[in-house]
């Protein structure tokens, strides 16, 4: 048995727990147990301990099934069901045009998979019409990096350098439900009293802060670009900044100043609800923190989550998070710095290697003529033949069914009947397609809609890399046997390639793929090119930019950030009109719980993850459920301009009154995204996950008003 035998990472979240999934008795099922890894140290969260359950599971895929003319789905042979593909894109295309094939991906699908995804879409297909739902998830992180220091890689620098932090300013996150090893890199700030954590509840990572760990600032759900406009008029108003940072390394201080200028903490507690002194000595904490930093290697650092970035001003307000960033000289520096939190197991690599609607391998513009040259020469093929950007995820599932959009789609690694905004209408519009052809080892219920489905491997079933939340490449290999009847996606993709005449090479071989992707991400921003499966199996730590002949780059802007003149850019933010009716409005928010994870299609089948969480229940302050007459477990249903949603109340005095929480994870009638509407960030296209305003009223289970 070598040293590599059966070890592997976490099928769920970016973090990426290093796991060894092996049977404890010969022949017997697989079981889980943790590894030693920089990024969990030994720790798993529940979600991992019990990730073997998954390829055991029952409820496994294991034949392709299509919908016959009784409106049911059959199993059908792998044959029949390639046959059935190729004639709906060849069908789809005579009759509307490449264009009318749609691919929509997914972040947990490893780098090798992504990659070929894009270029199957490109290559084979011919269309534009490619997203993914990192695009619900990253987008608005990822544009704001992009636009300040050139490059958004998710933490710049290896997630252990927090563990030497004073002060974490974490915004919108809730890493001790939804990565609890990571909880272990926050210990050194609680230790000195320097965690900041802002959300509108008292989450669990919230509570980290209570006996002196640090401050919990609760503002109302919408309002933290104003609250960060706060803390940074402190920081400037009050000397705080470091002013020789900003000098050299970045351009537009002069613009960001001004643009503090009405954003005094009386103002902002007025609009946020948070207390002017918990402004004033956050700004303190951090610079403090930063001075540290420089003096004795104890840095600041600001983090953001999705509680931040999934809003219609997503973008916005993580560059407000940056800007801050920036005013105290954090990023850039060994000791300090700025990140994002990045959610899916490939969330990073899952936005490098092609799957969105813009961009090509290597992180590279789609628009940029010389990466198209780059890239369509690895292909062997002409760049004139490659399509134009497409469409991002909200208007490509807005488009489904739709004249002039697409009638043909194929969904890989997402379940968006439960995870999209406006899931009712998602769902309607996915049964308006002529062909809907769904990849996954559960049925969905995305997959209950298709008329194809098709049986994939998982996780521990198939080779593959995956680049987690620090840009850290790794191996995620194949430990157990996949069960009879299904295949890997990279043999699917290899096989229809052949059958629609695509003119170039789909290898079904994940390092043959992968070997490929070097290739063509050789001189791009996210340059693999000198990453291979052995030096990945040597144990080496790997971060990208990792060109041939370097030996990559855990910390990026060391040298200067990713733009010409090697300066961050400043980028002046204001909020919009809506966030002044914080406190006036009954605000929803939405996010996750520790035992499920995403829209719950493999964590429902997971028996002790499901007792634990069976339903989805509403968040409710124990004076907002008084006021409706609500008690404790009682149904009630809420209304928003989407549309009506059912779940019963939890009360709580761990959250803010004008405030209630869903999580997003559970289907039908409890879909807390049947609440969520369709309004984009207009620079990500992220959708408004995080914020409806809503109405309550108790009802009665079967649905009678009481
Ligand atoms: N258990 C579990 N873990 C997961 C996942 C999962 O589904 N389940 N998914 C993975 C993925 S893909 C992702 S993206 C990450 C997400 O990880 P997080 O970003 O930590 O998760 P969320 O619960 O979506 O949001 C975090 C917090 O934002 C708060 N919030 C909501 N609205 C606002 C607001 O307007 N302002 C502020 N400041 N906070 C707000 C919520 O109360 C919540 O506590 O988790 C990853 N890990
Ligand atoms: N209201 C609300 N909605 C949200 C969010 C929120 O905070 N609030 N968060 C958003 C975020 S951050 C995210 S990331 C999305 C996630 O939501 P989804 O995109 O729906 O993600 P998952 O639930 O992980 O869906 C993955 C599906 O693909 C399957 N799958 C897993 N791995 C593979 C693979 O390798 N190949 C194939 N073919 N299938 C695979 C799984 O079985 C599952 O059915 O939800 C978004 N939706
Ligand atoms: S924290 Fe994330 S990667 Fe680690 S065990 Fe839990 S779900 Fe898996
Ligand atoms: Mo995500």
């Amino acid at each position: 048995m070598s040293a590599t035998t059966g070890m592997t990472h976490c099928p769920y979240c970016a973090l990426q727990c290093a796991m060894r999934v092996a049977p404890e008795t010969p022949g017997g099922a697989p079981v889980v147990s943790p590894e030693e890894f920089p990024t969990n140290r030994g720790g798993l969260c529940r979600k991992g301990w019990t990730a073997a359950d998954l390829l055991a599971s029952p409820d496994r895929l294991t034949q392709p099934l299509l919908r016959g003319s009784d409106g049911e789905l059959h199993p059908v042979g792998w044959g029949q069901a390639l046959d059935y593909v190729v004639r709906a894109v060849r069908e789809t295309t005579a009759e509307s045009g490449p264009d009318a094939v749609g691919l929509f991906g997914g972040g947990g699908l490893t780098n090798e998979k992504a990659y070929l995804l894009g270029k199957f879409a490109r290559v084979a297909l011919g269309t534009s019409r490619v997203d993914y739902n990192g695009r619900f998830c990253m987008s608005s992180a990822a544009a704001a990096a992009n636009r300040a220091f050139g490059l958004d890689r998710g933490l710049p620098f290896p997630v252990e350098d927090l563990g030497d932090a004073d002060s974490i300013l974490l915004l919108g996150s809730n890493v001790a439900d939804t990565m609890p090893p990571f909880v272990q890199h926050l210990s050194a700030a609680r230790q000195t009293g320097g965690l900041v954590v802002v959300d509108p509840r008292r989450s669990a990572t919230a509570a980290l802060t209570d006996d002196g760990g640090g401050i919990h600032l609760a503002p109302a759900p919408g309002t933290d670009m104003a609250l960060l406009l706060g803390i940074a008029h402190v920081v400037v108003h009050e000397g705080l900044g470091d002013k020789a940072f900003t000098a050299e390394h970045t351009t537009g201080y002069a613009a960001v100043v001004r643009s503090l200028n009405a954003y005094w903490p009386e103002r902002v507690q007025a609009i946020t609800g948070v207390p002017a002194p918990k402004i004033r000595e956050t700004a303190h904490r951090l610079a403090a923190g930063a001075s540290r930093g420089k003096r004795e290697g104890r840095g600041a650092y600001v983090l953001t989550g999705r509680g931040v970035e999934q809003h219609a001003d997503g973008t916005d307000t993580t560059a407000a998070a940056i800007n801050l960033a920036l005013l105290l000289g954090l990023p850039g520096t060994s000791h300090s710095g700025y990140g994002t939190i990045t959610g899916q197991g490939n969330g990073q690599g899952g936005r490098e290697h092609g799957q969105k609607c813009d961009q090509l391998p290597g992180y590279r513009s789609i628009s940029d003529p010389s990466a198209r040259r780059h890239v369509a020469d690895v292909w062997g093929i002409d760049a004139d033949s490659l399509p134009d950007a497409g469409v991002p995820a909200v208007e490509l599932l807005a488009s489904a069914g739709a004249p002039g959009g697409i009638s043909t789609l194929f969904i890989h690694g997402s379940n968006p009947a439960v995870s999209a905004p406006d899931a009712a209408r998602v769902t309607e519009r996915l049964r308006s397609l002529d062909h809907l052809i769904v990849c996954d080892f559960f049925l969905s219920e995305t997959a209950a809609e298709a008329s194809l489905v098709l049986p994939v491997t998982q996780w521990a079933e198939e080779e593959g890399t995956m680049t987690n939340l620090e840009g850290r490449v790794l191996r995620r290999r194949q430990s157990v046997q996949a069960p009879e009847g299904v295949r890997t996606e990279l043999w699917m993709w290899s096989e229809l390639a052949q059958r629609l005449g695509a003119p170039s090479c789909f290898s079904p071989d994940p390092e043959t793929v992968f070997e490929e992707l070097r290739l063509a991400s050789a001189g791009g921003r996210a340059d693999y090119s000198g990453i291979d499966y052995q030096l990945l199996d040597s144990g080496t730590p790997v971060y990208w930019p990792y060109p041939a002949g370097s030996s990559g780059t855990p910390r990026l802007f060391l040298g200067g950030f990713a733009h010409d003149d090697g300066r961050a850019v400043f980028h002046p933010v204001r909020p919009s009109g809506r966030s002044e009716q914080a406190g006036r409005v009954l605000s929803l928010i939405t996010g996750r719980l520790l035992a499920h994870y995403q829209s719950g299609a493999q964590t429902r089948r997971v028996a002790e993850l499901s007792d634990a969480a069976p339903e989805p229940l509403l968040q409710v302050h124990p004076s907002t459920a008084a006021s409706i007459g609500a008690g404790d477990g009682e149904m009630v249903e809420l209304s928003s301009p989407a549309g009506t949603a059912r779940c019963r109340v939890k009360r709580s005095v761990d959250i803010r009154p004008d405030t209630v929480f869903m999580p997003f994870h559970f289907p039908g009638a409890g879909r807390a995204n049947l609440l969520t509407c369709d309004d984009v960030d207009p620079v990500s296209a992220m959708p408004e996950f995080k914020r409806s305003l809503v109405s309550l009223r108790v009802v009665a289970p079967e649905g009678e008003t009481v």
